[in-house]
């Protein structure tokens, strides 16, 4: 099962998307290039050892070497560095990073990082991302801050700690963080990126291999080998838990995944309609106790507004 890249052993997860390869092999060929320089480096400093000894050189000479060697080795160092960076480095950035698919073509999603947790968000059968707000966060409840009675979040999927992807897809994650940095880590698609709060960073990849079965829910949970999403970014006092898992479906899989968590279309709509608002006998007190509870940022000026959404939850 062990597999090496230009014969070096590198001990990584299992590649599953389809950059995984040529990143592993980069890896591989940085470590071949370390070892020269490395070995090289090596037998220069015990050359100056043996040559320079005090033996020899009793008295140091003030003036140094002579001649340009070593400007023309300094500009040629340089010289290929910059080569690399803008013949190699830049474009291959460009391409692997920046060149983000279409939404059409792409499966999308919305990562949401926090202390200490992972919401996904989909957006469902219409393609559309339902309408959010940082006001109708409710620790547990809608973590996502998600508007319900806005037609596009109606069919929206939303899950903690749970990403699940088609195989041979573009997936398309737009990754943001309510708190502070996070970072996304998927080891298995060879995919890293900070999350940053205030920013919406895109990052795309395609997974080309189905999670197998001993690393899927719930088998993968008895022996901790789920296909984990981990945070990789000191991110508070127990960021160590910061752990959620994802799976690659097949198309069939992750259509039926998808269903099965799609939301109740009509009755939640509906309901807040019958059932007008309580008389609240005191309303200060009532609707003070409860949203503070719910919601940290304590907004106490819509108080109405958060009543019927819980009421319409119960049903
Ligand atoms: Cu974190």
């Amino acid at each position: 099962m062990q597999t090496t890249h230009y014969g070096l052993p590198l001990g990584l997860p299992e590649e599953a998307s389809a950059h995984a390869l040529q990143l592993d092999n980069l890896t591989a060929l940085v470590h071949w290039f370390m070892a020269v320089l490395f070995v090289g480096w090596g037998i220069f400093f015990v050359y100056t050892l043996i040559r320079f000894r005090k033996g020899r050189n009793p008295v140091a000479s003030y003036e140094g070497a002579k001649g340009h060697f070593s400007t023309y080795g300094e500009a040629g160092v340089v010289l290929i560095e910059v080569i690399l960076l803008v013949a190699f480095a830049v474009p291959i950035w460009a391409n692997r990073v920046n060149a983000i698919p279409p939404e059409q073509e792409a499966v999308k999603v919305r990562v949401v990082a926090e202390q200490f947790a992972w919401n996904v968000h989909y957006p469902g059968a219409d393609g559309v991302f339902g309408r959010t707000d940082p006001k109708l966060i409710q620790a547990g409840m809608n973590p996502l801050g998600l508007d319900r009675t806005d037609p596009a979040a109606a069919d929206d999927v939303t899950t903690i700690n749970q990403l699940h992807l088609p195989v041979n897809r573009k997936a398309l994650i737009y990754l943001s963080s309510k708190d502070v940095i996070h970072s996304f880590f998927l080891p298995q698609m060879r995919v890293k990126q900070d999350a940053i709060p205030g920013m919406t960073i895109p990052i795309w990849f395609e997974p080309t291999k189905v999670t197998p079965a001993e690393n899927s829910l719930p088998a993968c949970a008895v022996g901790m080998k789920c296909w984990e999403i981990a945070c990789a970014q000191l991110c508070g006092i127990t960021h160590y838990r910061m752990r959620g898992y994802y799976q690659i479906h097949d198309e069939a899989g992750y259509n039926e995944w998808l269903a099965q968590n799609a939301p109740a279309p009509q009755p939640s709509a509906v309901a807040p309609l019958p059932t007008p608002p309580a008389p609240t006998g005191e309303p200060a007190t009532a609707t003070g106790a409860a949203i503070p509870g719910q919601n940290p940022a304590g907004d106490g000026g819509p108080a109405p507004t958060p009543t019927p959404p819980s009421g319409g939850q119960n049903h």
